[in-house]
């Protein structure tokens, strides 16, 4: 059936459900009647490609495209002579095979994975280096279509190389069908131990990756479990593989480094023990005859727990090379981590530092790595913090191929519960100059291999999407992927303009649209930086639990060395080498002398180098606790203004992603006033310096609910103490009786937001009623453990606090207030406190 040009954005926009698994590639129409369909191509002609070639993907991909934005049905041709106006794509050298040398140089020279677009009028020629680039030419075409573009689209011409080759993500997928530090359901390849059938999921997330030019994935967690080889297992990657294939994504597998061992019936795993070798060898051997383009492997060895050489007194550099070596004759990269350190260190020796442990394992082993092996480096020296300094490791291999590690999962950094829009935070790292040998080193130049002269080099990003629709279980978390994307090919690009083209793409090209997820994105990280940890003390998490909520006392008094050292009257790690750990001492000279003095070094990393009473005074003239106070308090006050900012876009975006967006909102703006509280009140009680605002412990528009009547309700000593409003909350005597929890409204006369918080624990769904004099306000229920992607909290904490807000609520004096809950399961309805806000009051 033809569909009438008039009919057709209509007829797409109600079939096209938005639930976010077309993320940015939802080829939504835009305005394009019978004569703009002219000025676009009546044919795709390929040159040279079977079904499973990225060529033929591309082809289809283009047609989808077409059909869906501008309503355009185009046929696929093959073969030399292409119709007038058409989209021909191909490689260069089969296009030269049609065309002899018709190309400009800079084609003929393209880098592997790179691509040329060239259009004139209703033609266009898109040519890869290979296969995968002709595939992303036509990605950079459709997006171009997507935008509405056509100017660009009828006469452009662009080579476009990458920054790096390599440029991967990692899966943290447990062959169970969990995933560490995943926040969006379980795994799409793995359950029960095996690889699933169903794999369209995993075709799926190829396009979406390929559209961003990422090239390999490794697709179970560096935790590893040596199962992976088995031959069943195997075969099941080779199905994998061959899916993603087909969209230029080649894959591959974390090890376990005891496998040998644990697996393979060997009493050893010694990797120069002539077993051992044979073994791997046999194993990459029976992979790559399934899977002939397997990327490589990534290795996780010596570090928390995962065996590796040190078992048998071997250096780092001779576990990888063991790998490395098997993989030579098949011409796989070895992926190494970098992240090796003790964590059983003891905090009693003020030069003990986990910060200088990728150095001191690693520099004395550059140059001993075999020439495929890559060393994978956090972007941090510590953990994927909220901010860290520049893994100094990136400056001190000059002989050794590096890449870098970040984190689209959100792992410390709100567990995608939370937005924060990672760009900016990852340009503090890849724009660093190191100044290497006094000289400009940008840590991008390093990480390609072009400031060191490596071969190798590039990108690696623990992804962790999930079979949840939106991918990351948030819509707004995506555009992290498809910046992650955008950057490793080209680190050069600003932050603002990728998320512009992800909006336009995700959303629309509304410019209220676009200003406003603009706002809400690039305001995200400084917000949680204020609320969750300032100064460079890191995220203020609870890093023994789950790496959400806040619990500052965890950092200190624990093997983990991710130290703060803060006690009545100080804070901060002193790094220095004339005094602390010596950490500083490991960047170059030029950078080491500005973070060795207190002077030189920035606010923003002052506590990660140094050692400093409460009363310091910062560059901004503030003392540090009261830096600490007047950030919580204006990164809570921003995330709370979120949700304003969005309920702006009410109109202009699709119901079901509206109120997905805004429920994370509503909860953000809660959630950021837990931290804030938590953080200030750990402070304040800790210094006993007094907030010169006099926020800090005091909330007048607060009704304890261990101050109200309370019947079936007892009182509940909460630990952190710092997590409940004074520390106590309510819970119900038993876990089958009804609690009440009433009290009498002290406020004058008005209108107010109604705030409840409590705790919504894993382990049951409570309910809750909230009523003014007996007339019902409202009710909710305690299921965030499953509406929300964080590592629910199965106690009453800092990560299940939550609170509910309700609008515009009339209220007198005297009204009375009673709040009953339901407990269920092991969730006895616990309930800290009631507000009654004012306009305009955050608390
Ligand atoms: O950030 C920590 C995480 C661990 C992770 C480890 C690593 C896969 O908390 O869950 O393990 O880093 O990067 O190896």
């Amino acid at each position: 059936m033809r569909l009438h040009a008039l009919t057709w954005p209509f007829l797409a926009l109600t079939v096209a459900a938005e639930d976010g698994s077309k993320a940015w590639l939802r080829y939504a129409p835009v305005r394009c009647n019978r004569s703009c369909q002219k000025t676009l191509p009546s044919h795709i002609t390929i040159l040279n490609a079977n079904k499973t070639s990225p060529i033929f993907t591309a082809a289809e991909e283009l047609q989808d495209g077409l059909h869906g934005i501008a309503g355009k049905h185009v046929a696929i041709t093959r073969g030399c002579n292409a119709p007038p106006s058409s989209i021909l794509v191909a490689t260069v050298s089969d296009y030269l095979v049609c065309n002899g040398t018709t190309v400009p140089d800079d084609v003929l020279s393209l880098d592997e994975d790179g691509f040329y677009l060239h259009t004139h009028g209703a033609s266009a020629t898109i040519l890869g280096q290979n296969a995968r680039g002709a595939l992303y030419g036509a990605f950079e075409y459709l997006s171009l279509l997507a935008q509405g573009d056509f100017a660009t689209l009828s006469n452009t011409s662009q080579t476009s190389n990458p920054h790096a080759p390599i440029r991967w993500v990692n899966q943290w997928d447990n062959m169970d069908g969990s995933i560490e530090r995943g926040y969006a359901g379980p795994s799409i390849f793995f359950a029960s131990g095996k690889i699933v059938d169903d794999l369209s999921r995993a075709r799926e997330y190829a396009r979406l990756l390929a559209s961003v030019r990422i090239n390999a994935i490794i697709v179970n967690n560096v935790n590893a479990n040596a199962t992976l080889l088995s031959a069943e297992n195997m075969d099941g990657l080779a199905r994998l593989a061959d899916v993603m294939r087909s969209y230029g994504v080649a894959i591959g597998i974390s090890l376990n480094f005891a496998s040998p061992q644990t697996f393979g019936g060997l009493d050893t795993y010694d990797p120069l023990d002539e077993s051992v070798i044979a073994w791997w060898e046999n194993v990459t051997d029976e992979l790559y005859a399934r899977i002939p383009d397997l990327a490589g492997y990534l290795v996780k060895a010596s570090s928390e727990g995962q065996p590796g050489p040190d078992a048998y007194n071997r250096t780092l550099a001779e576990g990888a090379n063991l790998f490395a070596r098997a993989l030579q004759p098949h011409g796989g990269v070895l992926m190494f981590r970098a992240f090796v350190y003790d964590h059983h260190i003891s905090e009693e020796h003020w030069k003990n530092d986990r910060a200088n442990a990728a150095v001191d394992f690693f520099k004395p082993l550059d140059g001993k790595f075999e020439e495929n092996v890559i060393v994978q480096i956090k972007y941090g020296p510590i953990d994927f913090q909220v901010r860290e300094p520049v893994s100094p490791l990136f400056a001190n291999l000059r002989k050794t191929n590096v890449a870098i590690e970040l984190q689209v999962t959100q792992e410390y950094l709100g567990q995608q519960d939370h937005l924060v829009y990672l760009p900016p935070l990852w340009k503090t790292i890849t724009d660093f100059d190191l100044r290497v040998d006094n000289a400009s080193s940008p840590v991008r130049d390093i990480i390609s291999g072009e400031h060191f002269s490596r071969p190798l080099g590039g990108w690696a990003a623990v992804v962790n999407v999930g079979t949840n629709t939106t991918w990351l279980g948030s819509h707004l978390a995506l555009s992290n992927l498809y910046a992650y994307g955008r950057l490793a090919w080209d680190p050069t690009l600003d932050p603002e303009t990728i998320l512009d083209t992800w909006t336009r793409l995700t959303f629309s090209a509304h410019p209220r649209v676009l200003e406003t997820v603009n706002t809400l994105s690039m305001t995200s990280w400084p917000a949680y930086e204020n609320y969750t940890g300032n100064l460079g003390i890191q995220t203020l998490t609870d890093i023994l639990y789950t790496h959400y909520g806040p619990n500052p006392a965890s950092q200190d008094g624990n093997g983990w060395g991710q130290w703060m050292r803060a006690d009545g009257d100080t804070i901060g790690m002193d790094r220095t080498v004339w005094n602390g750990t010596g950490f500083s001492g490991q960047y170059p000279a030029q950078v080491a002398s500005v973070y060795e003095d207190l002077d030189t070094t920035p606010d923003d990393l002052l506590l990660w180098f140094h050692h400093v009473p409460y009363t310091y005074v910062l560059k901004s003239e503030k003392s540090v606790i009261q830096h600490f106070y007047d950030a919580h308090y204006a990164g809570a006050q921003a995330a709370d203004a979120f949700v304003d900012q969005w309920d702006s876009l009410k109109p202009l975006v699709d119901k079901r992603r509206f109120e997905e967006i805004r429920r994370r909102f509503v909860y953000q703006a809660g959630h950021a006033v837990v931290w804030r509280d938590a953080v200030t009140s750990f402070y304040h009680n800790l210094s006993g310096i007094a907030d010169q605002h006099d926020r800090v412990g005091h909330h007048p528009w607060r009704i304890e609910a261990e101050d109200m009547t309370l019947d079936g309700y007892v009182r509940y000593t909460v630990s952190p103490f710092e997590t409940a409003s004074r520390a106590f909350a309510v819970v119900t005597e038993t876990n089958s009786t009804t609690g009440s929890a009433s009290a009498t409204v002290p406020f004058a006369d008005g209108v107010y937001d109604l705030v409840v918080n409590y705790y919504d624990l894993y382990g049951g769904h409570s309910q809750w009623k909230v009523y003014l004099n007996e007339k019902l306000v409202g009710s909710w229920k305690g299921d965030m453990e499953d509406t929300l992607g964080h590592n629910p909290s199965i106690y009453i904490d800092g990560h299940s606090a939550t609170r509910i807000r309700f609008r515009k609520v009339k209220v007198r004096t005297g009204d009375k207030v009673r709040i009953v809950g339901v407990p269920d399961g092991t969730e006895p309805a616990p309930l800290d406190y009631v507000a009654f806000l004012p306009r305009g009051i955050v608390d």
